[in-house]
């Protein structure tokens, strides 16, 4: 630890006298789709938090990213220096109405903020550890060429801020994530997200963007029970997770909890997934519809796979995919292994609106027999 703590130090004093104090970004979304609450209205009161340590770690009571929230697309053709402040919060929030959780987050969401860079940017990073966490954290980016993916320089105990600076040297979307001794119960818990470093081409135009992570929790009561849930490593170890989610809440993304994320038909839309994990991947798949087109790993400079249905997603990677929506209704989009769709709570729901297109799509009427 000494060593790490030297090392991080060192370069943390490089970094200062070359001028690069921290930035900030704002991760600004685009007002396409209504989506209510974005700054997390409360929808429980939160009852007294368990232990000292919760109640010095602030409350929220919602860690569901808006899949909204997502940095327009870059058109500037020449590099830039990009600053990007990742906060680590540890927040207590409900997983589902009234079954608390302590998250690990960046930036009090699940997943952390979507990152978006171009190919040959450099990216000033700050991980600020608030004074009020109970954790060391930091952040390993799979964009990140260097030792660790920056998880050494950006070790952070609490009251702690690190900087590190990379240089984006080749596209594709990677996660990034907490890496400390026991990631697996920090990504767990929330630390993960996106960074998406454009090709210098940029990517195709869709008329939306929309960003989900999926990952497992392991929590010391069954699902649903009311209350407060503690960790339980020993489902982890086991990797039973009593839920699997997109974006850190059960069914968030639907009409039961935070609302669906909305198009019109005949739109187009990019569907950014990190998996974080730590243990299952994903079998990505859009019930009633069809990954138009798909590009594995998140790597846009391959060609794209046609017409996918199911695509796996292992932990520790990203999925970019488009979609259509030639009729109206409903678009799930679900972890196709579905006891975690029943059971654990892995739905999103994409409504598309419009006319009916009967040549396309039309139900018939039920009879008895
Ligand atoms: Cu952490």
């Amino acid at each position: 630890m000494a060593v790490e703590k030297g090392l991080k130090q060192g370069r943390r004093g490089f970094l200062k006298q070359a001028g690069l104090a921290a930035g900030t970004i704002s991760f600004i979304g685009r007002a396409q789709n209504a989506w209510p609450d974005s700054d997390g209205a409360a929808r429980i009161d939160i009852r007294p938090a368990p232990s000292g340590a919760l109640r010095r770690a602030g409350h929220v009571t919602r860690v569901t990213a808006d899949p909204t929230k997502i940095p327009p697309p870059i058109t500037r053709r020449r590099p830039a220096v990009v600053p990007v402040l990742l906060e680590a919060k540890e927040v207590l929030a409900e997983i589902e109405t009234g079954v608390l959780f302590r998250f690990m987050t960046y930036n009090g969401q699940v997943p952390g903020p979507f990152i978006r860079v171009r190919e040959g940017d450099t990216v000033e990073l700050t991980l600020r550890n608030l004074t009020e966490n109970t954790q060391a954290h930091n952040v390993d980016m799979h964009a990140v060429m260097g030792p660790g993916g920056g998880a050494l320089a950006t070790l952070t105990h609490p009251g702690e801020e690190a900087h590190l600076r990379f240089k984006a040297t080749y596209p594709g979307a990677f996660i990034y994530h907490c890496a400390v001794s026991n990631m697996d119960m920090h990504i767990s818990s929330g630390m993960f997200g996106m960074i998406l470093v454009e090709p210098k081409n940029g990517l195709p135009h869709v008329d939306h963007e929309f960003y989900l992570g999926q990952h497992e929790v392991y929590t010391d009561k069954p699902a649903g029970a009311p209350g407060y849930h503690g960790f339980n490593v020993d489902a982890m170890v086991k990797e039973q997770p009593n839920y699997v989610l997109f974006n850190g809440a059960k069914d968030a993304l639907t009409a039961t909890a935070y609302g669906p994320m909305r198009v019109h038909t005949g739109e187009t839309a990019r569907v950014f997934l990190v998996v974080g994990g730590p243990n299952l991947s994903s079998s990505f798949h859009a019930i009633g519809n069809v990954w138009q087109d798909l590009w594995p790993e998140g790597q846009t400079l391959n060609p794209a796979h046609r017409y996918i249905q199911t695509y796996p997603v292992p932990p520790g990677s990203t999925v970019v995919a488009t979609l259509r929506f030639p009729v109206p209704g409903e678009v799930k989009l679900v972890d196709h292994a579905l006891t975690r769709v029943v059971h654990k709570g892995c739905l999103a729901v994409i409504e598309a609106e419009g006319p009916e297109v009967p040549s396309t799509f039309s139900p018939g009427s039920l009879h008895k027999l």
